[in-house]
C-alpha cells in the first residue's frame, strides 16, 4: 500500500467515522483542523507535512476530500457514519441511477430495500461502471438499476455530493431491478 493510499485510510476513517482515534474534532459541517490532522499523520508515522495532505486530497481517485480555501480545514465530501450536516443540495435525479453489491445481500435488499446501514444515506452511482467498481470491493459485483426518476416523482428526495455520488434515505423494493 503506498503512503497516499494509507494517508486516503486514515482520513477516511478519521474524519467519517471516528475522530477520537485520531485526537481531532470534527465540527457540524465535517471540518477538522489540518494541524490536528496532520499531528495525527505523524503519529501514525505517515508522511505529514501540508503538502503531503494536500497530494492526497488533490489525488483522491474519488475526490473523497475537501480542503477549506485558506488550508486551515479538511473534510470528507461524504460518507460519514458520525452526525454531520453537509448540506448537499436537493437535486432532481436521472431517470435511473445504480447502486452495486453483491449477490448475498440482494435477499435483504428486495425484503426491505436498499438501507444505509452504518452511513447516512444509501450512496447511488450515476453509471454502470461506478457501480461496478462499489460493488467489486466485496466481490463479484451485482447491479442493482433505480428507478429514480419515478421514485422522485413519488415524492422521495435526492441529495448530489460534490463529488457525484447520489444520496437518498433509503430505497424501496419497487424501484428497484437487477441488471
Ligand atoms: C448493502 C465507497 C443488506 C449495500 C463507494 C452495500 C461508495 C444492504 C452495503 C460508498 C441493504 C453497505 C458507499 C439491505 C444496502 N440489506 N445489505 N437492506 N441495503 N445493503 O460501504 O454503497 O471508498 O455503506 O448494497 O465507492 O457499498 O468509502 O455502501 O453493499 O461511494 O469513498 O450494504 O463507499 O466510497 O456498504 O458504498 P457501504 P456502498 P469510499
Amino acid at each position: 500500500m503506498t503512503h497516499a493510499v494509507k494517508i486516503s485510510k486514515c482520513l477516511s476513517f478519521w474524519l467519517r467515522h471516528d475522530p477520537a482515534a485520531g485526537q481531532i474534532q470534527v465540527d457540524d459541517a465535517g471540518w477538522a483542523e489540518v494541524k490536528l490532522v496532520l499531528r495525527a499523520l505523524g503519529r501514525e508515522q505517515l508522511p505529514h507535512g501540508l503538502d503531503d495532505l494536500q497530494e492526497v486530497v488533490a489525488g483522491s481517485d474519488k475526490n473523497r476530500f475537501e480542503l477549506s480555501p485558506d488550508l486551515r480545514f479538511v473534510r470528507a465530501r461524504q460518507g460519514h457514519s458520525i452526525a454531520v450536516n453537509l448540506d448537499w443540495p436537493q437535486v432532481e435525479p436521472p431517470e435511473l441511477l445504480f447502486h452495486g453489491t453483491v449477490e448475498r445481500f440482494l435477499e435483504p435488499i428486495f425484503r426491505e430495500g436498499l438501507q444505509p446501514r452504518s452511513r447516512h444515506h444509501v450512496h447511488l452511482s450515476p453509471d454502470v461502471q461506478t457501480a461496478t467498481a462499489v460493488g467489486g470491493r466485496r466481490g463479484r459485483p451485482v447491479i442493482l438499476r433505480v428507478a429514480a426518476g419515478r421514485m422522485a416523482a413519488d415524492g422521495h428526495a435526492f441529495f448530489l455530493s460534490s463529488n457525484g455520488v447520489w444520496l437518498a434515505d433509503q430505497v424501496p423494493p419497487t424501484y428497484l431491478e437487477r441488471l
